[in-house]
């Protein structure tokens, strides 16, 4: 799980609307509109559930400690799909106390381990990790046209991997999987094969099958491994991975065909998720 650094989150809040911009011409819908078909909601159903669930952040410092701007990076996000939503003055117990104390009802929470969002009311988390997977799923599957049929590979079996596995199986594409740790790509499709009755390829040679795909999820934490040579004008890359693994070339050839954000599309479904009917 990689920690974020103050520079990956220092200006998302300012650059929220010019972000919601590209998400439109990329893909052809806002952010909002990507978490609700990523989570399978209708934007007209859930827009009444949003403002009557007002929300809260509450900084915890346990672990490596408070990230300069995580919260608020997290409530300008929700602010930005139209949640009511403040960040406690306090963190960890006495700022969980105070969020309920001030009637919220949606607490969003992040130690090294995880980030959550809680509903309280109905005893829900919901998990930042597999509503990211879900979110760049439904990215790639709008940016791109539509993964049915195709074989999206997906680099990383961790729980982003997972999720995003998941999700772009039920979009109906093919899954290619590589991880730079065998056990790991080995448990994903164990799991996936129990849970969906659904066959997928482990890829054990990144460097062929990187020349042989133009649909990739990059769900790791490795820097610069998707080189400028493997991108084509028909690669699309949805990457949730931090820090970005295309390389200053691949990115500059690419082009408008790469998603990437450090928080907003995971914040935003695990959002939606949440509220969710
Ligand atoms: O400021 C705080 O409350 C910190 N405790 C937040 C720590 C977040 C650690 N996790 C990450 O940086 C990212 C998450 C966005 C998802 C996975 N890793």
């Amino acid at each position: 799980m990689t920690r974020l650094k103050v520079a990956d989150i220092k200006d998302i809040e300012k650059q929220l609307p010019q972000y919601d911009d590209e998400l439109v011409r990329k893909t052809g819908t806002n952010l909002r509109g990507i978490a609700c078909f990523a989570v399978g909601v209708g934007e007209e159903e859930i827009f009444h559930n949003i403002a009557a669930v007002p929300a809260a952040v509450v900084p915890i410092t346990a672990g490596q400690g408070i990230i300069t701007g995580f919260s608020t990076a997290v409530k300008a996000i929700l602010e930005f799909i139209g949640f009511k939503v403040f960040v406690t003055k306090l963190a960890d117990a006495a700022g969980t106390a105070e969020a309920f104390e001030r009637g919220s009802r949606l607490i969003f929470m992040a130690d090294d381990n995880r980030f959550v969002a809680l509903n309280i009311k109905r005893c829900l988390v919901v998990d930042n990790a597999a509503a990211t997977g879900k979110g760049f799923a439904a990215a790639l599957e709008l940016m791109s046209g539509g993964v049915a049929g195709e074989r999206v590979l997906v680099l990383g079996c961790g729980p982003v991997g997972f999720s995003v596995v998941e999700s772009i199986i039920r979009f109906g594409a093919r899954v290619s999987v590589y991880d730079i740790v065998p056990g790991y790509s080995l448990a994903l499709r164990e799991k996936i094969e129990a849970q969906l009755k659904t066959r997928i390829k482990i890829e054990k040679d990144l460097k062929r099958v990187l020349s042989e795909v133009r649909l990739i999820v990059d769900a790791t934490n490795a820097a610069g491994i998707i080189p400028e040579e493997v991108i084509s004008p028909r690669t699309y890359i949805a990457a949730p991975g931090m820090p970005l693994g295309l390389t200053p070339a691949a990115v500059e050839k690419i082009a408008g065909r790469l998603l990437h954000d450090p928080l907003q599309l995971g914040v935003a479904a695990m959002a939606i998720e949440a509220i969710k009917l």
